[in-house]
């Protein structure tokens, strides 16, 4: 995409970079961490636009202009065209946190990852009104006051499914694409949400919605079956009421030439030297149930007992940057995770050999990719995962060969087949992968690391991003011929 087709304008609920307080109290620039700033961040910075987003960092506010607008990064010496503009939307306190600790990752997030005991469902008409109503308005109206005729818009995830149609209302023409980067579940999950149809003709208003595979797809097209959508199973389309959209599986890869090609020096090497270990075993996860972390550490301490002529050869490094740290839930498997580590590294741990190396704390990105050239095996286990970026840069990182031990709930182990696939809520299954994983004859490791590299290198993230804008522009050009056959839609319940 150029200028001359217009501007791109992604909107989000986070943002890819926040201002925070230096020691000398400056605000400085920091890249915030997660799927979707990896995603979108090379594409932005390539290509410019305006990325809409909630302004999380203390000094976010006092760096940009009144309207909320910065020039992005604005680290020291940047070139003006690596930039692009970031709109930063403010919120209350009590706002905010009706939409994101309580609608978006209380109601929506255990409800999709089907984990509905975890879901706060007395709450979620307060959720809806305080919260991801109001929110998801603010949204569709900054996205409205950027739009020009002929750019793209590009909505990201769960927490705003309403702005394809708020904005839809007021720019009948607007290219509008949706990409939902968690999985979509059944019926039998989703339809336990009390506003399931108003979620759905929010959606319904973009012209191609994205998901990250097939069965996510289909799940999305039969849920808005449930609730009185016309379908065409055949091209993955539904119509509900006025609106008709494409629905489709697009796998989101990772920029490959980034992680394969970036120089992290004697870091590696470091980082070996501090654990003075045979092996390294890696994790690297956001803090989240999802994640199955407590799980692995079981199957890690299984695979310890079941080898003990393998201790000291063995670490397992647990990478874990904390999230939604205001939400219970997460609180209550820090503590958990916190109390096996302990009581693990105190049972098993010598003088000379830590078993779990533990961090609660995120790391520059150089750093990471350090992190996975050190390591032997890389270790991703969650118990459901929309797609999983981390086992995909593990790949792209090592041109070594590696073994990665892949959970089959993650939705990159429908690509990464030649990793060792395992069922993450099986210790006994998980520890007998390691063991494989540590005694695989080379042969067989250069093979399945060089599938799983060709894999990585080709359904890489500018061949995902093409794909979606292919489809986008199509749908659109499709449905500004036939958008006002359709009858007319009933008065929106408070969506408008
Ligand atoms: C959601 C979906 C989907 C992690 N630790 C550090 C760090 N990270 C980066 C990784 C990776 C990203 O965070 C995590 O991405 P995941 O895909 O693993 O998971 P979610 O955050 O849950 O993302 C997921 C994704 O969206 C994209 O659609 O795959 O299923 O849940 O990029 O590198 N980055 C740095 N330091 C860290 O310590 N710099």
């Amino acid at each position: 995409m150029n200028s001359a087709e217009g501007k791109f304008i992604v909107v989000s609920n986070a943002e890819p970079y926040k201002h925070e307080k230096e020691e000398d109290g400056e605000p400085v620039c920091k890249e915030v961490e997660g799927g979707l700033t990896t995603a979108m961040n090379p594409q932005m910075k390539d290509t410019g636009g305006t990325w809409i987003a909630f302004g999380r960092g203390e000094k976010d506010f006092e760096v940009t202009d009144p309207d909320g607008i910065i020039k992005v990064p604005d680290f020291p010496g940047m070139p003006e065209e690596d930039q692009y503009t970031l709109k930063r939307l403010n919120f209350s306190d009590s706002q905010y946190r009706n939409f994101y600790r309580g609608y978006a990752n209380r109601i929506l997030w255990p409800i999709f990852h089907s984990f509905p005991t975890k879901a706060d469902l007395r709450k979620e008409y307060t959720y809806w009104k305080e919260g991801y109503l109001p929110t998801n308005k603010e949204y569709a109206r900054a996205v409205i006051q950027a739009y020009e005729p002929g750019d793209t818009v590009w909505i990201h995830d769960y927490h705003l499914a309403l702005v394809p149609r708020l904005i839809r209302n007021e720019l009948p023409e607007a290219k509008i694409g949706l990409f939902w980067h968690i999985p979509w579940p059944p019926w039998e999950s989703f339809g336990k949400i009390p506003h399931r149809e108003e979620i759905l003709k929010g959606l319904a208003a973009a012209d191609l919605v994205g998901l990250h595979l097939e069965e996510y797809a289909r799940n999305l097209l039969s849920c808005a079956e449930k609730v009185g959508a016309e379908l065409d199973y055949s091209s993955e389309r539904f119509q509900l009421e006025s609106e008709e959209t494409q629905v489709g599986a697009y796998p989101l890869g990772v920029d490959y030439r980034f992680f394969n090609g970036t120089d992290t020096g004697d870091e590696e090497a470091n980082i070996r030297d501090k654990y003075n270990c045979e092996s390294l075993i890696l994790g690297v996860d956001r803090q989240d149930y999802t994640k199955g972390i407590p799980e692995r550490l079981r199957a890690f301490k299984k695979f310890i007992k079941d080898n003990p002529e393998l201790r000291k050869e063995v670490a397992l490094i647990q990478r874990t940057p904390p999230s939604r740290t205001g939400i219970k839930e997460y609180q209550v498997e820090k503590s958990e995770i916190n109390k096996q580590v302990s009581e693990f590294n105190g049972k098993f741990g010598t003088h000379d050999w830590t078993p779990i190396q533990l961090f609660w704390k995120g790391v520059p990105q150089r750093d990471l990719i350090a992190e996975y050239r050190a390591a032997d095996i890389g270790l991703v286990t969650p118990g459901l995962d929309g797609m999983n970026l981390v086992a995909k840069e593990f790949v792209a990182a090592n041109e070594k060969p590696k073994v990665l031990i892949l959970s089959e709930f993650a939705g990159s182990s429908r690509q990464l087949e030649e990793a060792l696939l395992v069922n993450p809520y099986d210790p006994a299954q998980v520890a007998e992968a390691i063991k494989e994983a540590l005694e695989m004859p080379e042969e067989e490791k250069q093979e399945r690391w060089r599938r799983l590299r060709r894999k990585v290198r080709t359904e890489d993230l500018p061949t995902w991003a093409e794909d979606f804008l292919a489809d986008l522009e199509d749908a659109r050009q499709l449905h500004s011929m036939t958008r006002f056959t359709f009858p007319e839609s009933e008065p929106e319940r408070g969506v408008s």
